[in-house]
């Protein structure tokens, strides 16, 4: 191991990474790394998947729950839809044939990841049941501690946490007092028979409208609960035929296609691009379209007006449904404005002084987005704690590495890309970009790599600047903004992106022996 800080100079400087990657090749001395993957959804399976790929086999996920999915085990509710394509919802090494829709169904979802896992074997490295607690830098390793008490040491550890995973309840009076059933969208109790009753749903961000369609029909009568309107976009959710199926199945190049849309990918990076002009063309469309369909779908004018936004378009993350305006017209439905002046034993009083008679409530309110990898204790070099370093808000530079927590990397966290794409793509972006990191320790570059403090420093200056003057900061209240109100989402394009995970800038990297 020697202390030499490497001096690659930009990304697009190959010959120097032609370098680095030989150096990797011809030291094969350093292959008993140990790897802890925190979390056993999307991105912790794909996490293991890479680093087996990239030749490491001491690899360990623990995983809370008794099963794997993250996103897509904790959220069953009715309804339940990606908005993002199907086929662009894979990862790109494992297209699927199967899609039976547009947009997939959440248990499609599940399955597929489900489906992955057991082709990669990946259960048989997850312990499952096991919640990490404690994760200590100490001597060059990290010491991890679950809530059961199981302790190990990792050489690196990959915190696979996901997002959208610690819910959102709202602070509205009286929750206690509800007599009927309650309970947060993403803890759906499916013991509760909807059918025939009367249920209500606080919230309309993308869960809330997803759910009051599904519900539409099923229950007696279904109450939404709407604080701000939302820009909904209609998209039709068709459905692919089996003769589709059977031809995606059969022809590879096809499914490559359809996995790799050029109109769907054409739009993502103009919309990624848009997010930094709140004038620009894109928005302007988004925003007359939404708008024509509320013009010609919804007949009351009274509700048109309640269903208009009062923002710019995509400021909140834009909504996709078939037929929401459809299903808050039917009879069996009632959209509610009136603020909620509390919750009560039968149901939910608003300001007009109605109580809304209710046998179950269902809070859609969304999720605690600032809380990533915590309440885990995470420590690094010099017993720097994260809650102190993200005391602000929390940050990493590209949303993979913070200083002082050497060979500790995130996947999908602060400040990358969160938006109405594939999660997936972004996190296979950064996986390939940890998996370069990781591979300086094996090459005997150094022993230990994170972000340098002033790399982190510029990083963040840069971002906030930018994000002030994004779409998101136009002017209204979402998950997307930090507790000062700026956002917390990839301020800059997708193309910005995808070129800064191309290969870590080294530079900007502390490489300690
Ligand atoms: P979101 O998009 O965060 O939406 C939460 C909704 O809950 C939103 O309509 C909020 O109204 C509403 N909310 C939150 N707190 C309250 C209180 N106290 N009173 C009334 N209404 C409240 O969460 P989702 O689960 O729908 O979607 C999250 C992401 O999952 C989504 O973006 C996709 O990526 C998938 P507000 O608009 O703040 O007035």
């Amino acid at each position: 191991m020697h202390n030499q800080k490497t001096t690659l100079k930009h990304p697009s400087d190959t010959v120097t990474r032609v370098e680095v990657m030989s150096d990797i090749e011809n030291n094969a001395a350093n292959r008993d790394l140990r790897f802890v993957i925190i979390g056993a959804g999307m991105a912790g399976i794909l996490s293991a998947i890479k680093l087996r790929e990239a030749g490491y086999d001491d690899i360990v996920i623990y995983e809370k729950a008794d099963r794997l999915g993250g996103t897509w085990r904790d959220n069953t509710y009715p309804g339940l839809t990606c908005d993002v394509p199907s086929h662009s919802y894979t990862y790109s090494f494992e297209p699927n044939p199967e899609w039976t829709r547009y947009l997939p169904p959440g248990q499609e979802v599940q399955g597929y990841f489900e489906g992955i896992a057991d082709k990669y074997k990946v259960c048989e490295i997850t312990r499952f049941g096991q919640e990490v607690t404690s994760c200590v830098f100490d001597r060059g390793a990290w010491h991890l501690e679950t809530k059961s008490g199981l302790t190990d040491r990792a050489d690196f550890v990959i915190a696979a946490t996901g997002v959208l995973h610690h819910p959102s309840y709202p602070n509205i009076e009286g929750l206690d007092d509800f007599q009927g059933a309650l309970f947060h969208s993403s803890r759906w109790d499916h013991s509760v028979p909807l059918a025939g009753k009367r249920v209500g749903i606080i919230g309309n961000g993308s869960t809330g409208v997803q759910i009051v369609s599904a519900l539409v029909g099923v229950a007696s009568k279904v109450s939404h609960f709407q604080r701000t309107a939302q820009w909904i976009m209609k998209v039709e959710n068709g459905i692919y035929t089996d003769e589709q199926k059977a031809a995606f199945r059969g022809d590879p190049a096809l499914l490559y296609r359809m996995q790799n849309d050029e109109t769907y990918i054409a739009n993502v990076k103009r919309f990624t691009d848009a997010i930094k002009d709140a004038d620009s063309a894109e928005i302007k469309m988004i925003e007359a379209a939404v708008l024509e369909n509320l013009e010609t779908s919804v007949t009351d004018s009274a509700l048109k007006e309640k269903l208009r936004p009062t923002y710019r378009a995509a400021c909140k993350r834009l909504i996709y449904s078939p037929d929401y305006y459809e299903k808050i017209q039917d009879p069996g439905a009632e959209l509610v404005t009136d603020k909620i002046l509390r919750v009560e034993a039968d149901g939910v009083r608003t300001a007009d002084g109605r109580l809304h008679a209710l046998d179950v409530l269902a809070l859609a309110t969304g999720f605690r987005a600032d809380q990533f990898m915590r309440p885990m204790n995470v420590v690094g070099r010099g017993g720097i704690r994260l809650n102190d370093v993200w005391v602000r808000r929390p940050n990493a530079y590209l949303a993979v590495s913070i200083p002082e927590f050497p060979n500790l990397f995130m996947v999908n966290g602060p400040t990358g890309p969160v938006g109405n794409f594939s999660l997936i793509d972004i996190a296979e972006r950064q996986v390939a970009y940890i998996v370069q990191l990781i591979e300086l320790v094996r090459s005997g570059k150094c022993r230990e790599v994170s972000v340098t403090q002033a790399a982190m420093d510029a990083y963040e200056v840069r971002r906030i600047k930018a994000a002030k003057g994004t779409i998101f900061a136009s002017g209204c209240r979402s998950w997307y903004l930090d507790a000062e109100g700026v956002p917390a989402s990839w301020p800059w394009s997708y193309d910005d992106f995808a070129r800064a995970m191309s290969a870590p800038e080294l530079e900007a990297f502390d490489l300690a022996a």
